[in-house]
């Protein structure tokens, strides 16, 4: 009997997990230093009071991708909605060593480097192929938005038909333009934001919900 009744339990678990909805994942892309990191870390904390990973100014500082499961985020609209956030590394179309070597890192730690920032933009480009259900796409506002991996980033996440934020980071910085980024991605809401000093990001928090929702 006791013997029916737990077999009965681990077979309902079992079709319980089988057929459970997977959470919500926001993969958050773009380019080395667009402040992906930051941003996450500031979501985390907001919501769950933790941190996803560290930052700094030197590109390439997330080699592999992180998730951080289970954030329920409410906007100002009282709207709710639970998310993994997927911080990923930054794509870029070419990484040399030299560029962390300008930075300050011995020839053999650039190189290492260099070698993890390719391997995580093809982790990166894995996870947008197979388990994203929606994309930040963040831009540092003060750079031109025109650049060829924005173009091609963007153009997969829509042949993917996927949803996507574009935030226009950094916006504390005197020479940041969010209309320049408005003007290259007319097709998409963009928000601007300071992931650094918090600005609007209740802005995006409001956003997010009725977007991916
Ligand atoms: N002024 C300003 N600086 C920012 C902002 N957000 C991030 N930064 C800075 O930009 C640099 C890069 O930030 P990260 O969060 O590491 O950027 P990332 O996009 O995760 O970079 P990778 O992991 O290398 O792809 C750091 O020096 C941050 O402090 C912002 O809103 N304003
Ligand atoms: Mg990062």
């Amino acid at each position: 009997m006791t013997f029916l009744v737990r077999t009965k339990k681990k077979i309902s678990g079992f079709l319980k997990a089988l057929f459970k909805k997977r959470t919500c994942r926001i993969g958050i892309y773009g380019p080395p230093n667009a402040g992906k990191t930051t941003l996450a870390n500031r979501i985390v904390r907001d919501w769950v009071g933790d941190a996803v990973g560290p930052v700094s100014e030197v590109p390439h500082e997330t080699r592999r991708v992180r998730r951080k499961e289970d954030i329920t985020i409410t906007g100002q609209n009282g709207n709710t909605i639970t998310i993994d956030i997927v911080d990923t590394p930054g794509v870029t179309t070419k990484i040399d060593y030299n560029e962390f070597v300008e930075y300050g890192l011995e020839k053999e730690e650039a190189v290492k480097r260099a070698r993890e920032a390719t391997e995580g933009v093809a982790e990166a480009m894995h996870w947008l192929r197979e388990d994203i259900d929606g994309v930040i796409y963040m831009l540092d506002s003060t750079l031109d938005p025109f650049q060829q991996v924005n173009i091609m980033l963007v153009g997969i996440i829509e042949s993917r038909k996927l949803p996507v934020l574009i935030v226009a980071n950094k916006n504390d910085l005197p020479d940041a333009s969010a209309a320049r980024i408005k003007s290259a991605f007319p097709q998409h809401p963009v928000i601007s934001i300071s992931g650094l000093e918090g600005t609007n990001v209740d802005e995006l928090y409001e956003n997010m919900t009725s977007y991916f929702g």
